[in-house]
């Protein structure tokens, strides 16, 4: 006779913490497909290779982005924005995968966002030392749309701030399959990743790689 251990166990696919009213961590929600994920990963990345950004006050960034979806978001002398091509090799960005459409509606409508959409995917690098400052996510359209992020490879501590620069941010582990979706009132809160530590994942090395699905247009 098999016995099973969870029987009368609810049975939910992620772990979840909420941040605030608004953000919430799935923790484990993109294991489910990672396999696929990577793969669409490795392809979007010969076409449109990792590059390292300026800032408007001429910094080189020390994570290094691409992009796939309809818009990219892009930052040099000029500033922040959405485009629709690759500034690099003048082609539009690759297509958003099935896979990554997938999985950002699904974190979404989990955390309660029903009908998101997004047109744009921000693919982050962070190898050891690289980090994002504090920020808000503000080239986007429309607030109402959430933010959903998938952390991968390497953990990294998220900062998460308040609406004001000045608010102390709170820290918070993001590891490998985590998945952030971040709306409503929490859309417009500061955050960022403090520099990377050393270290090796098993399947993706010393990085981590981070994609944020935006509804940008
Ligand atoms: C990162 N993420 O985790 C950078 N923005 O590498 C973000 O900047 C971010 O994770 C908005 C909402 C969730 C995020
Ligand atoms: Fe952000």
């Amino acid at each position: 006779m098999t016995m099973n251990l969870f029987e009368g166990i609810e049975q939910d696919r992620t772990w979840r913490e909420e941040l605030c009213p608004g953000a919430l961590v799935l923790r484990g929600f993109a294991l489910e497909n990672l396999a696929h994920i990577l793969t669409a990963l490795s392809a979007i990345t010969a076409q449109a290779p990792f590059r390292q950004m300026l800032t408007p006050g001429g910094f080189r960034m020390s994570v290094a982005m691409t992009n796939c979806g309809a818009c990219g978001w892009l930052s040099d002398r000029t500033g922040y924005r959405y485009a629709g091509l690759d500034s690099e090799t003048g082609q539009p960005w690759p297509r958003m995968p099935e896979v990554f459409l997938a999985l950002a509606q699904e974190a979404a409508a989990s955390a309660g966002f029903q009908n998101f959409v997004p047109d744009a995917c921000l693919i982050n690098r962070y190898q050891p030392g690289a980090r994002l400052s504090l920020h808000q996510d503000k080239n986007e359209r429309d607030f109402d749309q959430p933010i959903v992020s998938v952390s991968l490879g390497m953990p990294a501590v998220f900062l998460f701030g308040g609406v004001r620069r000045e608010d102390k941010p709170t820290r918070v582990p993001l590891t490998h399959g985590d998945v952030a979706v971040w709306g409503g009132p929490a859309r417009l809160r500061y955050h960022g990743v403090m520099p990377l530590k050393e270290g090796c994942h098993p399947l993706l090395g010393g990085q981590r790689i981070n994609l944020t699905f935006r509804k940008a247009a």
